[in-house]
């Protein structure tokens, strides 16, 4: 979904389609069908290859391929942890290419982001950066203290398990808003010539419903049962400690930005 977006990600980042991929499953059956009779006796026979589980079967060694929500003409990417991923691709450098699925496949834990390399899925944002931090041996955190490591696995903890929540109610709460604010353009994100006057007013409805499952959520989660003025002060609190944190330095911890401040920067996307 690059092309929807004006100036913020280069050339080589660009959403390739999977169209040109045969559905894994199929190549998976293919290449296990049983050998006519009168083959080579059965000790002889080549061990079938594994199966192929992946969505994008024609990959390039050691390239990471995204899997994320579309782009609008404001985000990169509809989810703030769809955006952590690939920021922190490019700042490890790696090569990579954004998957335009357009928002149809989930990861097998069913979510996004996930990504696929060399024929393996692996899901969930933290796992993704910490399963390709060890293979690069590339640890955007490897000159901070234990001190400094311990401030920031704190700090993300505030910023996925409590600001979360705070973004989740009013996402829940102001559906509409959602939409405006965010300038979703369903008929690019979707892939449909359906104009987007009908698709925003199904959207709206279809999303009343699954937004009302996510105010059920936000509930159960505990943020939910406070009122408007209180979620607004614990969500100002938590702006602040990271106001604080952040102060006059370009990066929570300095000069150079760590995994922090990735999740930070996407967190003020949104
Ligand atoms: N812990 C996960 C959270 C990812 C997540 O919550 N993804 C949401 C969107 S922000 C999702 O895919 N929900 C299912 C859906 O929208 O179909 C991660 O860090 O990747």
């Amino acid at each position: 979904m690059a092309t929807e977006v004006e100036n913020n990600v280069p050339a080589a980042t660009e959403t390739k389609e999977i169209k040109e991929d045969a559905p894994a499953d199929n190549k998976a059956e293919e290449a296990c069908k049983p050998e006519a009779a009168g083959d080579a006796p059965v000790a002889a026979k080549e061990p079938a290859p594994p199966k192929v589980l992946v969505h994008k079967s024609n990959f390039e060694k050691d390239v990471v391929y995204l899997y994320q929500f579309s782009r609008t003409p404001l985000l990169p990417s509809l989810s703030p942890y769809c955006l952590k991923v690939e920021t922190w691709l490019r700042l490890a450098g790696l090569k990579y290419e954004n998957v335009d699925h357009k928002m149809k496949f989930r990861s097998k834990k069913g979510q996004l982001p996930f990504v696929e390399m060399n024929g393996e899925e692996i899901a969930d944002s933290q796992i993704i950066i910490k399963e390709l931090t060890q293979k690069f041996n590339n640890d955007l955190d490897a000159a901070l203290s234990a001190e400094q490591r311990n401030i920031a696995h704190a700090t993300i903890s505030m910023i996925e398990n409590h600001l979360v929540w705070v973004v989740m109610w009013w996402r829940t709460k102001f559906p509409d808003q959602v939409l405006k604010g965010y300038k979703v353009n369903l008929q690019h994100a979707l892939g449909t010539r359906i104009p987007n006057g009908i698709l925003n007013f199904f959207f709206k409805f279809a999303f009343g419903r699954k937004w009302f499952q996510g105010a059920k959520k936000v509930k159960a989660q505990g943020m939910g049962v406070h009122s408007a003025e209180e979620i607004n002060e614990f969500g100002q609190g938590d702006l602040k400690v990271l106001s604080d944190m952040l102060a006059d330095k370009p990066f929570f911890f300095g000069d150079e930005p760590t995994n922090v401040s990735i999740i930070g920067f996407t967190r003020f996307n949104y």
